[in-house]
């Protein structure tokens, strides 16, 4: 499997007039959720052919009723701080598509959570999950709760308010949250301790990310930052290369990025820089991936105390222009738009011949437009991505057979599915006239799989 790295030409600006009308339509009905049309415009750009090619998604009016998310919940998360002081948060879960599964995508704790933030993450979420092939519908959730500076005991009681609410919209064959930004292992633990509580239940199944010694599965805390790697490594193989002796930049410093560091450095690569959302470290003889996780993970700091107890090799730069340092390959693993045209632009001007988002929708519409149009490989995230969210549906085939896979088992089987999901999109694009271009394929082949469950299961 080889391809010239040539996509020009398949860079879609523009819409097909039957779906202008359809997108428009949608997006004067869910005013003010930026974020949300930016992600149904990739895919209307990309799923025209296959619109065109089957006239009954038309009649059946499938377009209209994907992009209409099954059900919005919105509720109040009223929660006491350390000093007493009463706080009030405003807690989200969309349940966007069940046609393939129970619901199935993360709870994101962060300032910035809107309804039309957690409406374009399910969204995204729904091709994803059907991509991985596993048996999930696609759902998101959240809060705009800001973890940053708050004690454990107040992330505790956040949590245990949340789960007050969200219990009764949630369950094993109904909706399976997950980790997101600001929610990880420590917050899953405090959130099912809670459910099972209220349901006085042990309803494994209910959650994924859990701990190890509560019904978790090995590699789910690796398996995005990994499965991203091995799908750039796909990329790269198309082309006859490798990530072999390769300069890698990543952003962010949490759950993705850290474990895409490690897999960077596991084939052979090297991250000479990576960052948090007030600056990044630069330091040009790799990143030291163990004092990372000691830093984030155990000791919750920021890449300035990286870079401090590194010492002189290791550069921490205030602000912006990550994208500016040279490098092979671009992981944007951190958050929505981080990746602009005019970093995409440097990027390119700088050699870079891989791109894939470990983030959801990292890159910019322009950043998009700019790695097609030069023709680099581009995982867009909803496949570079999708490794957490299919070792989530291992972890849930795990609990429901109340058995424990080994680390190397279930590793091997994020691979296969990895190299699956890249194999899927590749071949996807070449039958729809756009070689190499994995954003066509991602999408074509994501929303075929939604679309031919849909019109399977009747007017749903
Ligand atoms: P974490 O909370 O573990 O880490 C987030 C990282 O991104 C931090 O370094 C954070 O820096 C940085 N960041 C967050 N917001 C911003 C911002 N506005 N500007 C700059 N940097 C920012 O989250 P994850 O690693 O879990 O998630 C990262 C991305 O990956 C998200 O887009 C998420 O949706 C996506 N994703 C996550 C999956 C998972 O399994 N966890 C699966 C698939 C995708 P700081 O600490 O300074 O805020
Ligand atoms: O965006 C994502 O795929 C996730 N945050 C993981 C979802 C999940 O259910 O594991």
């Amino acid at each position: 499997m080889t391809v010239t790295p040539a996509v020009s030409g398949t860079a879609h600006t523009t819409l097909d007039d039957r779906l202008e009308g359809v997108y428009e339509a949608i997006v004067r009905r869910n005013p003010a959720q930026p974020e949300f049309h930016q992600a149904l415009r990739e895919v209307f750009e990309t799923v025209g052919p296959v619109v065109a090619k089957h006239p009954e998604y038309v009649e059946a009016k499938l377009l209209e009723r994907i992009c209409e998310p099954e059900r919005q919940i919105i509720f109040r998360v009223p929660w006491t701080d350390d000093r007493g002081e009463v706080h009030v948060n405003r807690g989200f879960r969309v349940e966007f598509n069940s046609a393939l599964g129970p619901y199935k995508g993360g709870l994101r704790f962060h300032p910035s959570v809107d309804l039309g933030i957690i409406k374009f993450l399910g969204f995204e979420q729904l091709f994803k999950n059907a991509l991985t092939g596993m048996p999930i519908g696609g759902g998101k959730g959240g809060s705009d709760f800001d973890p940053k500076g708050r004690s454990d005991a107040e992330i505790m009681r956040f949590c245990q308010a949340l789960m007050t609410e969200l219990q009764r919209h949630i369950g094993e064959y109904t909706d399976v949250p997950a980790g997101d930004i600001g929610v990880g292992e420590r917050e899953l633990g405090y959130l099912f301790g809670q459910y099972k509580r209220i349901t006085n239940r042990y309803e494994s199944g209910v959650l994924t990310g859990k701990g190890l010694a509560w019904g978790g599965a090995r590699v789910r805390r690796e398996a995005t930052g990994y499965g991203c790697v091995y799908f750039v490594e796909r990329m790269l193989e198309a082309r006859d290369m490798s990530l072999e002796g390769r300069d890698v930049v990543v952003s962010g410093s949490g759950n993705v990025a850290i474990y895409a560091i490690e897999k960077v450095g596991q084939l052979g690569g090297r991250v000479i820089a990576c960052s948090d959302s007030t600056g990044f470290v630069h330091e040009p003889t790799g990143i030291d991936v163990e004092l990372l996780k000691q830093v984030k993970e155990v000791e919750r700091l920021r890449m300035s105390d990286y870079a401090e107890r590194r010492g002189s090799g290791a550069r921490f730069v205030d602000g912006s222009g990550l994208w500016e340092i040279p490098c092979e390959v671009a992981l944007p693993c951190a958050t929505q738009n981080e990746l602009d045209g005019d970093a995409a632009a440097a990027l390119v001007r700088n050699g870079v011949i891989a791109v894939g988002e470990g983030a959801n929708m990292p890159c910019t519409r322009d950043a998009v437009r700019t790695f097609r149009e030069a023709g680099t490989a581009f995982g867009p995230g909803k496949a570079a991505n999708a490794g957490g969210v299919a070792t989530s549906a291992l972890e849930m085939q795990q609990n429901a057979s109340r058995d424990s896979w080994t680390f190397e088992h279930t590793e091997e089987r994020l691979l296969e599915i990895m190299t699956d999901i890249h194999d899927a999109c590749f071949e996807t694009a070449d039958q729809y006239g756009a070689p190499g271009d994995y954003v066509t394929g991602a999408n074509v082949a994501g929303f075929t799989r939604v679309a031919d469950a849909m019109l399977a299961l009747g007017l749903i």
